[in-house]
């Protein structure tokens, strides 16, 4: 019998798809191994996720939960709590950014059997090989667990090229519910992981150790164009860290975009400076549907980042607002031609000193920039 791998999405307040479990269900082999996604997010409360988790136990070889730092904390745990106090022995696996971060801190709070730092694929294919024969977890790079109270790290993964990796099932999700509760058809994808720069804020230079793999050209086109197609898709959003990591990757999907006439709006974050060092033939290309733009800046980054927008609005010939964050609130910066903006009030909350991104109101194809406190952002 196929034993089950169960994913687990902690609830928060986002429809994001999980990604990240697509990634990992991408290098399964499914005739060895049935897996099951969970994500808290789309059901109707914890608790009713936490009963579907319940249900999928008697035929689990482990939960494997994604964990981000903050809010969704709270309800990892209460997950990990659900798997223990109904059955000890299935083995709980912590993988994401948090646990990437801090996993003796996350194996010793006593909610994971093992963590898995970084990119996951490889790591968690080892780790469902190790558990299913019985094997021995010294030798599986890239994980955490705790043996006799002592914290046993095992060396770091060597970072995969995101080519080697099959394209995402889509299918493994129910979308048409995503898409009800995002109000549109609106996709993520993932193009590239990592990036290769260090801003002081981020948590990518601490996991991914500045390294970045983006989709080959083709083989993005053909993924992102195909899951439009088959899906109706009217909006793709890049969940990358750096989209534009690699200018030569971007220029041709825009060229195939305009080329293919592609309808979709799509939206990707970037370092401000990759946007401000962008050629005006390039600035056109990339901004040539844009009715208006927004740049969110932290208060003490707009200065430094006042005369490449102005750089670019004059580019463009079309409006671009400012807007900066001051003590948690955003304020359309005086100077530069105000634009409505909405800014969600929870992540402004949080921006200061990290850059979020800003949904420009009524604009066919938004375009995201932020800047963090030393003059660089996502
Ligand atoms: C989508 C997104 C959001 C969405 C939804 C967030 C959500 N809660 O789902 C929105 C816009 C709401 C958001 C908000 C915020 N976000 Co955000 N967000 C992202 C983003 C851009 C994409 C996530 C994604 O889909 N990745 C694609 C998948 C494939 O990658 P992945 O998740 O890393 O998964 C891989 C590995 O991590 C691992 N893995 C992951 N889970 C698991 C589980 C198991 C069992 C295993 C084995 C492996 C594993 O394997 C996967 C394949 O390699 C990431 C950056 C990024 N590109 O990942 C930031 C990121 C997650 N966000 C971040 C931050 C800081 C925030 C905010 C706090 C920002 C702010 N100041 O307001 C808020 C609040 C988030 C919260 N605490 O709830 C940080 C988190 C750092 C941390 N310590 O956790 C990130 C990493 C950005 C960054 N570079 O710093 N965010
Ligand atoms: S903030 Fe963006 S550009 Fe800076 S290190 Fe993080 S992902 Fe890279």
């Amino acid at each position: 019998m196929r034993r089950s791998v169960i994913f687990y999405n902690p609830a928060a307040p986002y429809f994001t798809l999980p990604l990240q479990f697509l990634a990992l269900a991408s290098v399964i082999d499914r005739t060895r191994f049935s897996v099951h996604i969970i994500d808290a997010r789309i059901e109707q409360s914890p608790e009713v996720a936490h009963a579907k988790l319940r249900a999928l136990l008697p035929d689990a070889l482990c939960v494997g939960i994604s964990v981000i730092t903050g809010t969704p904390i709270r309800d990892a745990v209460a997950a990990s709590q659900v798997v223990k106090s109904a059955d000890p022995t299935v083995p709980v696996v912590w993988g994401g950014w948090h646990p990437s971060i801090l996993p003796e801190q996350c194996l010793r709070e006593g909610h994971a059997d093992f963590c898995v730092k970084g990119q996951g694929e490889m790591t968690f294919l080892d780790l469902l090989d190790a558990l299913s024969t019985g094997g021995g977890f010294e030798s599986i790079e890239g994980i955490c667990y705790l043996r006799e109270g002592l914290f046993r790290e095992n060396p770091p993964r060597k970072f995969v090229d995101v080519n080697h990796f099959p394209s995402y099932d889509y299918s493994l999700l129910p979308l048409e519910r995503y898409f009800a509760l995002k109000k549109r058809r609106q996709l993520d994808f993932y193009s590239s992981q990592g990036c290769p720069y260090r801003c002081s804020f981020c948590a990518d230079p601490y996991v991914y150790n500045r390294r970045w793999s983006g989709l080959r050209e083709s083989r993005m086109m053909t993924d992102v164009f195909d899951a439009v197609g088959r899906y109706d898709v009217t909006d793709v959003v890049f969940q990358d860290e750096n989209f534009f990591a690699n200018k030569s990757r971007v220029q041709q999907f825009c060229q195939n975009y305009v080329a293919g006439g592609m309808k979709f709006s799509w939206t990707a974050t970037s370092r401000a400076d990759q946007i401000a060092d962008l050629s005006l033939e390039h600035l056109h290309l990339a901004l040539r549907d844009l009715d208006r733009a927004a740049v969110l800046v932290d208060a003490r980054a707009a200065r430094r980042v006042r005369a490449p927008i102005a750089r670019i609005a004059h580019a463009v010939s079309i409006p671009v607002g400012l807007v900066r964050v001051e003590h948690g609130r955003a304020v359309v910066h005086a100077g530069v031609q105000p634009v409505a903006v909405h800014v969600p009030v929870a992540a402004v909350a949080q921006a200061v000193p990290v850059a979020v991104a800003v949904r420009v109101a009524h604009v066919a194809r938004p375009v995201v920039v932020g800047v963090g406190d030393n003059g660089v952002g996502t």
